[in-house]
């Protein structure tokens, strides 16, 4: 719901500091953050910002926000994005808005990363939602036979208008379906990983610092 996604852009635009490197997430609640962290530079706070999606760079550069290319930055100071689903031990899946291989960059190379999310995306095991992952497009249907003889059942994604979805990368996603719920998030990484043809996967493992709920009573609860 909006109202939960503007209190959770809120709280994570306050966790700016003045000449930050910020990375900006992808997607709905993500842009409620760049919205909130505009206000904040329309009053005075300086950052650099780098973006995990050209939406996301469009949004804040409407908003005038400094946006600054991968090969401008060394470190990132804070990583702000939602996520599609989290479990109790922190481990997400993304991608759901196709960003998912820079956002892992990103996420990866900054000294903090907040991840803001509703209630109802916060389960015990990661088990809800498509597990996206990016592949290269010149070998999809070999890499999509090699990841459904894992045991999944996987589809391309297809744009609004049925042709195949292609990423900023200019690649191709395979969204998994998932048989039972993730027990050994790292296996099932390393796993899809290692098959050549699959560039990066939605399943991110200890790379958040803190997640930010949110929930109808607008308490935003925090977990670290
Ligand atoms: C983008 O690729 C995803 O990883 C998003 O972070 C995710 O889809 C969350 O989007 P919403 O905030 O719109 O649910």
């Amino acid at each position: 719901m909006d109202f939960i996604k503007e209190k959770l852009g809120e709280a994570s635009a306050n966790l700016v500091q003045d000449n930050f490197i910020v990375g900006l997430g992808t997607g709905s609640t993500a842009n409620f953050f760049i919205k909130s962290l505009a206000k904040r530079c329309q009053k005075g706070l300086n950052v650099k910002a780098v973006a995990s999606s050209l939406a996301s760079e469009k949004l804040a550069k409407e908003l005038n926000i400094q946006i600054i290319d991968f090969v401008e930055i060394d470190k990132i100071d804070i990583y702000i994005d939602g996520a599609d689903e989290v479990d109790f031990e922190m481990n997400m899946i993304k991608g759901l808005g196709g960003a998912l291989l820079k956002e892992k960059i990103l996420a990866n190379f900054s000294k903090k990363r907040i991840f803001i999310i509703e209630k109802r995306k916060y389960k015990e095991r990661l088990f809800s939602c498509k597990l996206p992952i990016e592949i290269t497009p010149f070998a999809h249907l070999l890499t999509k036979r090699l990841v459904d003889n894992l045991g999944y059942n996987s589809e391309f994604r297809k744009d609004q208008k049925g042709n195949l979805f292609i990423t900023d990368n200019k690649n191709y996603i395979l969204d998994l379906t998932l048989k039972h719920p993730i027990e050994d998030s790292r296996k099932v990484n390393e796993d899809l990983i290692s098959i050549p043809g699959v560039l990066e996967t939605g399943l991110f493992i200890e790379l958040a610092d803190q997640i930010l709920i949110g929930s109808e009573s607008s308490q935003i609860e925090i977990i670290d």
